[in-house]
Order: structure tokens, then sequence, then C-alpha cells
């Protein structure tokens, strides 16, 4: 008896999988469970769904999802036990049930015939795969040898496996196509506050350099993510709070409708190895964040802001960092787009000359305001520091490393960072000959890498070519190497290329 009522139980798993995978590739809204359960809240009288609003609140959806899901499992263990004696009859149970899934989408409006397509398919599923479970709980039975608890057990995880596997598939599906949508439909606000277009003299002359301007899908991308959060904007707020008098919530519709800056800002990482690729510099559009987050009443005692992320990755910033005035960014945009959803979509912070694993969460979620002494923030719990000022760096990156060149006059280029600083002054040594300063290239502020060259007679034979950058205050890179662990890698950067 309960093989054939789990046989029943795993037939409507695997077709109501199939149903909700077919709709995930195909069209979303056409999903089964979405479908019935949409339909099956319109059913009710009025004053019924007043009741269960008032009685479940938030929660009326999600009551009449079970409550289907009850009644789809009774009719699956029903269907399985009546296969025991007429397989058929049962895989006719288990179609009419998809049926109903058909009539709820014939009861919406406006979806024509292709919303049916995933409960059919899902009712189809269903009755082959009892079908099928129940002819072959029957040939066994016949064998001399009765199936073991093992083979039925083993066949039995087996589907519900490939039942719970086609499920996670198409919720990420859903997922993902949800975020992509909204992130399609989201159309940024104009900037009151207008960075100036840029000047080609922030590219410094030379062939070979990147692009002052990190395109989107060239930036570097860290993150503790596996699966990439997917956040759909129309049911993203961020929650300021914590040691605030006045907590406060925002829609995106909300922080869109809020005056926005544009500005550029260069991030790094600060596991970035000296010379290393994890730095890109972006546009980006969004709100001011400490003005904002101040309307809540900070108390004065606060010394860090912990903001986390949907998928609840954390950072620590210093308050005090906030307090300074540097730019400090609710973005929403980042060169010309909604921010793309490896890079935070809908809403991340950017905090100009800070490290980003203490100011640049991406996917954010909630802002609070705590202590170093109350709460740690994840990298910090693992012993990274909580201060971590981006600190002055400089790579060479024309010529390439360990490249051939041709003797004579050539060009040595590349860029330097001290965000929030700025850049006073670059110099390459060639071998052991003299520092050198080198050219700079304009910056739109100080927030920005900046590019620098340099005109070298390229003598035949191996160089070393090293630099170093000195920042707005007038301070010189360290020579002194340090690892990036816990607060960031320090040293001059320095490649070595051939002449001949
Ligand atoms: N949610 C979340 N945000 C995050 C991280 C993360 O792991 N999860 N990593 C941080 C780190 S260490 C860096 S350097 C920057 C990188 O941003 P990017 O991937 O857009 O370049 O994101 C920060 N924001
Ligand atoms: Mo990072």
């Amino acid at each position: 008896m309960l093989r054939y009522v789990i046989a029943g139980l795993l037939a409507a798993f695997l077709g109501i999988a199939a149903g909700q995978l077919i709709a995930a590739l195909w069209e979303p809204a056409y999903a089964p469970i979405a479908v019935v359960s949409s339909t099956a809240i319109d059913i009710p009288p009025a004053p019924v769904k007043e009741w269960a609003v008032q009685t479940f609140g938030t929660m009326a959806k999600f009551v009449v999802t079970v409550v289907v899901a009850v009644a789809v499992a009774l009719l699956a263990a029903l269907a399985g036990l009546v296969a025991r004696r007429h397989p058929l009859r049962g895989a006719l149970i288990a179609l009419v049930v998809g049926l109903v899934g058909v009539l709820a989408g014939v009861a919406r409006p406006g979806d024509g015939a292709a919303a049916l397509v995933p409960s059919a398919a899902a009712g189809v599923v269903a009755a082959v795969a009892l079908y099928l479970q129940v002819r072959w709980l029957q040939r066994t039975r016949t064998d001399p040898a009765d199936p073991s608890r093992r083979t039925l057990l083993v066949g039995a995880a087996g589907l519900a496996g490939f039942g719970a596997l086609s499920w996670v598939g198409a919720n990420l599906l859903m997922n993902r196509s949800a975020a992509v949508a909204s992130r399609l439909s989201s159309t940024l606000p104009n900037p009151t506050a207008t960075a100036p277009i840029l000047a080609t003299d922030v590219q410094a002359p030379v062939v070979g350099m990147p692009p002052f301007v990190t395109p989107n899908d060239d930036f570097y991308r860290i993150d503790t993510a596996i699966v990439v959060p997917q956040v759909d904007a129309k049911n993203w707020s961020l929650t300021i709070g914590g040691m605030v008098d006045r907590p406060f919530t925002v829609t995106y519709d909300e922080l869109l409708a809020m005056p926005m800056v544009e500005t550029d800002v260069t991030l790094t990482c600060v596991s970035n190895e000296i010379g290393g690729p994890y730095i890109g510099n972006a546009r980006w559009l969004g709100v001011p964040l400490w003005p904002l987050v101040e309307q809540a009443g900070i108390d004065p005692t606060s010394d860090q802001l912990i903001s986390t992320s949907v998928d609840g990755f954390t950072a620590g910033t210093p308050v005090a960092a906030l307090r300074d005035g540097r730019v400090s960014l609710l973005a929403v945009g980042m060169n010309g787009e909604p921010l793309p959803i490896d890079h935070g979509f809908p809403v991340r912070m950017v905090i100009a000359g800070l490290y980003g694993f203490i100011s640049a969460t991406k996917w954010l979620q909630s802002l609070e305001f705590t202590t170093y002494a109350a709460q740690q923030a994840y990298w910090t719990s693992r012993g990274w520091a909580t201060q971590a000022p981006i600190l002055t760096g400089s790579k060479v990156q024309v010529p390439a490393p360990y490249s051939t060149i041709k003797p004579g006059r050539t060009a040595i280029g590349g860029t330097a960072w001290a965000q929030d600083r700025g850049i006073s002054a670059v110099e390459v040594q060639v071998d052991t000959g003299p520092w050198r300063q080198c050219n700079l290239a304009a910056v739109p502020n100080d927030d920005t890498w900046r590019q620098w060259w340099v005109d070298w007679d390229a003598t035949p034979g191996w160089h070393t070519l090293r630099t170093r950058a000195t920042d707005g205050q007038g301070v010189t890179q360290t020579a002194l190497t340090a690892d990036p662990f816990p607060s960031g890698a320090t040293g001059w950067h320095e490649i070595r290329v051939l002449v001949e």
C-alpha cells in the first residue's frame, strides 16, 4: 500500500517539477504553482478573502499555496492507491489533476493558450511517471525475488533527487529571469549633479593602455556568492537601523525618486597583489549615502556601519570615514546602465578610498549602525583589518611584462591610484638608473586612478622597469613589501622586458 502512495506522491512531484522547469525556461508567469495559486486566491467570495487577509496578512498567498499543495498531495496519494489495481485509472487521475492547472490557466484573463502548456505538461509527466512506476512495482512483484527494500529506496530516492534538481533549477532560472526583467525595465533618473564629460586627456597617449573607464563586462568581480543573488527590484527595500533614533526603509522606486549624483570612482580589492588585476574604474550613479542615513539620527557612539547583502555577506565601514565628506553612494547605475546583476543589482554601496570588503556591498539589503566592539563583518571575523583605506599604488602596464620590444624611443605607461587623496606624482626607474618623473594624464577627481607615461630610449638587453607613486598629500608609496592580508599589499611594482 505505502509504496503505491509514495509512487503517487513521487509522480506528482516529478510532474510539477517538470511543469515549473518548462515554465522557467519559457515564461515564468505560466508556472503551474503560480497559475493555480493565483487563480485559487480569486475563487473565494469577497468576505472569505477579507477574513483571510485579516487573519493571515501578507501570509495569505502562502496559506493558499499550502492548501493547494495539500490538496494535490492527497489527490496524488489517491491516484497511487487506485493505480495499484488499475494503473491506467490512476494515471488518469494524475492527468485530471493536471487539468485543474490547465483550467486555472484558462480562468486567468489575458494569458492565452500558452499559459496552459506547463500545467498540461505537469499532468502528462505525472501520469506517465505513475504508470511506469506502478508497472515496475508489479513486474518486480511477480519476480521470485520480491524487490528488496534497498532497491525500492534507491529507486524512490533517485526519482526524488531528479525532481528536486529540476525544482531547484526551475527556481534559480525563475529568480534569474525576474531579476533580469526588472533590471531591463528599470529606467535610471537623470542625475542632479552630473559628472563632466570625460575629456580624451584622461587617457595616456600610449598604445596598449587600458581604457580609463573600465567597461562593465571587463570589470573585475569579487564576491563570496557561488550563485549570484538574483534580486527583483520590485521586491527590494533597504532598511536603515541599529543605533539610530528613527529607523526607516526605502524601496527601489523611492530611491530612484531621490536626487542622484553621478561620479567616477575606482574600486580596488584588498586582496589585489602588487601589479594585480582587481581594480576597475566606473562612473557611478546613485544617492549620496551619508546625507540619507543621517536622517535616521545616528547615535554618536556608533563607530561602525554594517551593511548586509541579500546573500548574508556583511561589510563594516568606519563611521568616521563616512562623516569626513568623502564620496559615498547608494549606487544604482554603472557606466550609464542599471547595475549589472554581477555587480550588485539593484543597489550597491560605493565609497571612495576604502577597499571593497569594508565599503562596497553589492545586492545591498540593510544598513545597521553598530560598534566594532559589538559586531564583526564577514572578512573582519576572518582576520582582515577593520580600518582599510586604499593604499597608494601604481603599476607598469606598457610594455607588457616579459614582452620583447624594439630598441630605440618608446614609452613606458601605467596607472597609479590613491583614491580620495589623488595622485600628485609618478616616477619610473629603469634598472638602477635615476628615478624619473612621469607625465600625468588628466583626472576628473581624486577618487579615480590616474594614467601616466614617460619616454624611454630602450637599449638592447633585459631591463627592469619599476614604478612608485606619490599621493595628493605628498606621501610616496613605501618600498617595504607586504602581503594583501590583512590590510592591503605594499611595495613597488616592477616588470622585466627584453629589448632586441
Ligand atoms: N554582497 C557582496 N558584496 C561584496 C562582496 C561580496 O563578497 N558580497 N565583496 C566585496 C569585495 S571584497 C569587493 S573588492 C567588491 C568588488 O566589487 P565588484 O565585484 O563589483 O568589482 O565588492 C564587495 N562587495
Ligand atoms: Mo575585495
